[in-house]
């Protein structure tokens, strides 16, 4: 038998549950396994002290972390499978996704953790029976999972509120971009299965992590999105069933209007993108942006400014005649807050 990948996760983990999608549809051989509380120091020491999740473990006995490093990592390991486009505009539109993902779509994800005690409760006993490494709770985790710890997971939750613009005061501008963003791309899904064409990219893992760990799953996300928007428990099911590798990706040029009309809801992300690159420079606590005229105040995020220099530095090394097609897909803000 090949030598298997091992992932450290827990399941409420988005970025965990992207991971192992990648695995499953590049067919690579590997364990999904719990970060439990035990095993936790084994794995931090390995990579310097590393303390989120998810952490994967290669057949090599290289530790990766980072969803989207691990992405490209496994890319490179393994070509025929590859998960980002070689058109070089498509490309860098891909990792533009991939971000939006993972910082953005983010906040609407995380909106019931915060403003729903009972949904929250929900999360945290699945969080720490994962770190006790107990069976999972399933659909209907009562008393029984009340472990020391659950009271602890859900002041982690409820404090992702503050540090990520969520909460009941925000719930109009988070839910927004949350319709935003799903009227999008159930438009999209009607003409192509997933984000970049027939074939299945890093970025739509990044979607489905937040589809599989929260909006498709915690009760009181999935109340709200599931009747809403079909078109996303259908893109899950695609995903899950998708072969890295099958399927064309379309090119920049050739990208239909629906992709096209997704990044343009996303000016609001490329203003607080420019906002806290000029915050993380200046050594600020917070970001600040307008947003229609509206003032928005978001703690900095250090994290999200590598993320933005990586995909730049990407978007910079584009010759003029990809990156013309790149700004006629994703727009010039979003161009504009990536290379300024
Ligand atoms: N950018 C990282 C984010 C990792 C991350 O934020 N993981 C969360 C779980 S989904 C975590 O470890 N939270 C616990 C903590 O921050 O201590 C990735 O894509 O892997």
């Amino acid at each position: 038998m090949e030598p298997a990948y091992q992932l450290y996760g827990l399941r409420p983990s988005f970025y965990t549950r992207k991971v192992a999608a990648m695995l499953a549809a590049m067919r690579l051989p590997h364990e999904d396994l719990l970060k439990t509380a035990e095993i936790a120091p084994e794995v931090e020491a390995a990579v310097g002290g590393y303390r989120k999740f998810p952490v994967l473990r290669t057949p090599e006995d290289d530790w990766v972390t980072d969803s989207t490093d691990i992405g490209l990592y496994l890319g490179r390991q393994h070509p025929d499978a590859a998960i980002l486009p070689a058109d070089p505009a498509m490309r860098a539109a891909a990792l533009i996704l991939d971000d939006w993902a993972d910082e953005w779509l983010l906040r609407p994800t995380l909106h019931w953790r915060v403003t729903d005690a009972e949904n929250r409760r929900w999360v945290a006993r699945h969080a720490v029976a994962g770190m006790n490494g107990d069976d999972d709770p399933g659909e209907d985790p009562g008393e029984a999972h009340d472990h020391p710890g659950v009271g602890y997971a859900s002041q982690f939750f409820a404090g992702a509120g503050a540090v990520n613009r969520v909460g009941e005061d925000y719930a109009q501008e988070v839910l927004g971009i949350l319709h935003g963003a799903a009227d999008a791309l159930a438009a999209h899904f009607e003409t192509r299965p997933f984000l970049l064409g027939t074939r299945v990219s890093l970025p739509d893992f990044a979607m489905f992590g937040f589809l599989e760990a929260g909006l498709l799953w915690e009760p009181a996300a999935r109340a709200y999105v599931e009747p809403r928007w079909p078109a996303l428990a259908a893109f899950a099911e695609r995903v899950r069933l998708a072969v890295a590798g099958d399927g064309d990706f379309d090119n920049a040029d050739s990208a239909p209007e629906t992709l096209r009309a997704f990044f343009a809801g996303m000016d609001d992300f490329a203003a607080f993108l420019g906002a806290n690159a000029a915050a993380v420079a200046a050594g600020e606590k917070e970001a600040r942006w307008s947003s229609d005229g509206e003032p928005r105040v978001m703690r900095a995020r250090g994290f999200t400014e590598k993320c933005r220099k990586a995909t730049g530095a990407v978007i910079a090394d584009l010759g003029a005649e990809n990156r013309a097609a790149l700004a006629a897909l994703a727009g010039t803000p979003l161009i504009d807050a990536y290379t300024r």
